[in-house]
């Protein structure tokens, strides 16, 4: 056994069932290794595409993802993936090739500290030195991008130490569970004190929320203690079935249809809320009282300084709060003070969800979206302009079916987070929401969808431009100036990649296109005109003046 042999043996015993990457002369040991083990080596056309699908991985099942790329060019292309995972909180590991350390016979051809670059981009950033240490630093590396707050780690293994004999006593290292300790008695019994108090309690619902581990104790509690909730746009859909006590969604900072909640709660139940995410409410001296209830205690911002926390493994914290809260019948007296906001707040945010106008209106491709889409079905969102909309305007019900990211919000993840998500769920519909301009980040991965054989539509807004940033030049009030571009004509280059395109001629086609795309199976790529001019009408000027009205009433 060799080094990339052992190191192969270690991701086996992690329970690692895909790699994904491009490998380089650097990596080959290891490929090699690969070809001979239980796992699949699945080549991306890109290593930032790899990179997006293993943090993906990592978000969607709470194991790490595995990623490979060669050392210096290769190796570089991972950095915006390695951001993406650590900003995002997603447990994923990459493996990097090295030139061999001993020897230098190609001098510094391709080589660049990657160590050092990962750095700051991860949680742990480790050459492999020998063999002998493969065991330990490959456990260690699971163990750190697992752990909250789970994010990204990096190994270099150089190709000598890939090459070099591994002692018949080096053996990989066993997992074993770690029970999470929970808030403490006193803890509890103080921030129950707290919520009793309280006249307008609301529940905010953070991008930890959406941990996949916690769906189930998570909707209980909301469920049994009624308070009516909201969540930031990572923390989308943790709860299941809780539709009825659902306020909103904070997609903007302030001044949104939900803030009139916010506003008036005098406290927040602030539960996983990582201040990676734009803000979804800015907490100022006379706002409400907030309390933290997380993995680990909050980080302290300008806009967000808990007066109270609640620290520990979340799930069972919750469920003893609630005991304290609920139990013996006695209800909370003011739980549901806030929810009479609710029906009003959401019948702003549907406006316009039936608009006829062609090309179709942001409101309008939610809708239908929605319409298309099961209630385990998965939307996986890149970056752009109606991440807004969904996120404010899409209704979930089951954990993680909207995917979107509201931490690195980095264009180009939204096709590689669908494939994983395809490849995790082969049954469900996945459907990959991108803009024209950050689909053409990576839309060469179509490829590698279609040489999986995965199950993927691909919707792609098309308003010949970077709308997002002509939006915020509009509204800052500068001018409308070089934010757009042409784009190729996306059916002919589906086609292309050998999937099917389609492009959606009128208002009512959508619906009926996505739901052709998804019954016949296979990669689809559909292109829908979009009409922004809503971004302005709505999220600037009408906020604007509602919020105006209500300050005056
Ligand atoms: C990699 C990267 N580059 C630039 C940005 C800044 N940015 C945010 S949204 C956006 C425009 C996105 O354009 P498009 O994908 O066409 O979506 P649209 O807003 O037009 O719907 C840009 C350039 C970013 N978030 N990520
Ligand atoms: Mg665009």
């Amino acid at each position: 056994m060799n080094g990339a042999e052992l190191l192969v043996a270690a991701f086996e015993t992690e329970g690692v069932k895909q790699i994904f990457g491009v490998p380089g002369e650097e990596n080959l040991a290891v490929v090699d290794a690969l070809r001979r083990s239980t796992i699949e080596l699945v080549v991306t056309r890109h290593e930032q595409a790899a990179a997006f699908m293993a943090a993906t991985h990592g978000r969607l099942t709470g194991e790490p993802g595995v990623c490979l790329a060669t050392l210096g060019p290769g190796a570089l292309n991972l950095t915006t993936g390695a951001a993406y995972a650590q900003l995002g909180a997603m447990p994923m590991v990459m493996l990097t090739g090295q030139k061999g350390i001993l020897s230098r016979k190609q001098a510094r051809f391709q080589v660049v500290d990657i160590v050092s670059t990962m750095a700051p981009l991860t949680k742990m950033a480790h050459q492999i030195v020998s063999p002998a240490t493969i065991p330990s630093m490959v456990r260690e590396a699971f163990r750190v991008a697992r752990q909250e707050r789970p994010g990204a780690v990096h190994l270099e293994l150089p190709e000598d130490v890939a090459a070099e004999p591994a002692g018949p006593t080096l053996k990989p290292l066993p997992r074993h569970v770690i029970a999470q300790p929970v808030a403490d008695g006193a803890a509890l019994d103080q921030a129950a004190e707290l919520i009793r108090r309280a006249e307008r309690p609301l529940v905010m619902l953070g991008a930890v929320a959406s941990r996949p581990r916690l769906a189930d104790e998570l909707s209980s509690f909301v469920q049994r203690v009624k308070i009516p909730f909201f969540n930031t746009q990572m923390g989308k859909g943790a709860v299941t079935g809780g539709s009825d006590l659902y306020m909103g969604t904070a997609a903007l900072s302030e001044r949104d249809y939900v803030h009139n909640a916010i506003d008036r709660a005098d406290l927040i139940i602030s539960i996983g809320h990582d201040t990676v995410e734009k803000p979804p409410f800015l907490m100022g001296a006379r706002g409400p009282k907030v309390l933290h209830v997380g993995y680990l205690p909050a980080t302290v911002e300008e806009v967000f300084f808990p007066d109270a926390e609640l620290v520990g493994d979340i799930g069972p914290t919750l469920t003893r709060l609630a005991d304290r809260l609920v139990d013996g019948g006695a209800a909370l007296s003011c739980a549901g003070a806030l929810l009479p906001l609710r029906e009003q707040i959401l019948r702003h945010i549907g406006e316009g969800a039936e608009e006829k106008r062609y090309p179709l209106t942001p409101q309008r491709l939610v809708h239908d979206v929605r319409q298309a889409m099961p209630e385990d079905g998965i939307v996986c969102l890149d970056n752009g302009m109606y991440k807004i909309w969904f996120a404010r305007n899409y209704r979930t019900r089951i954990a993680n079916t909207l995917l979107l990211d509201n931490a690195l919000a980095t264009m180009g993840a939204g096709l590689p987070s669908a494939m994983m998500a395809a490849i995790l769920y082969p049954t469900r519909r996945v459907l990959a929401v991108c803009g024209d301009g950050g689909f053409m980040m990576n839309s060469q991965e179509l490829e590698t969808a279609k040489r999986l054989g995965l199950n993927l539509v691909v919707l792609i807004l098309q308003d010949d431009a970077y709308g997002m940033i002509r939006w915020k030049q509009a509204v800052d009030g500068f001018d409308d100036f070089g934010m757009t571009f042409g784009n190729p004509d996306f059916t002919a280059y589906a086609e292309a990649f050998g999937i099917r395109g389609s492009r959606v001629q009128t208002a009512d086609a959508l619906v009926p296109t996505l739901d052709a795309a998804f019954s016949a199976g296979g990669v689809h790529l559909v292109s829908v005109p979009v009409d922004y001019s809503e971004n302005t009408r709505v999220l600037v000027d009408e906020l604007r003046a509602a919020h105006a009205a209500a300050a005056n009433s």
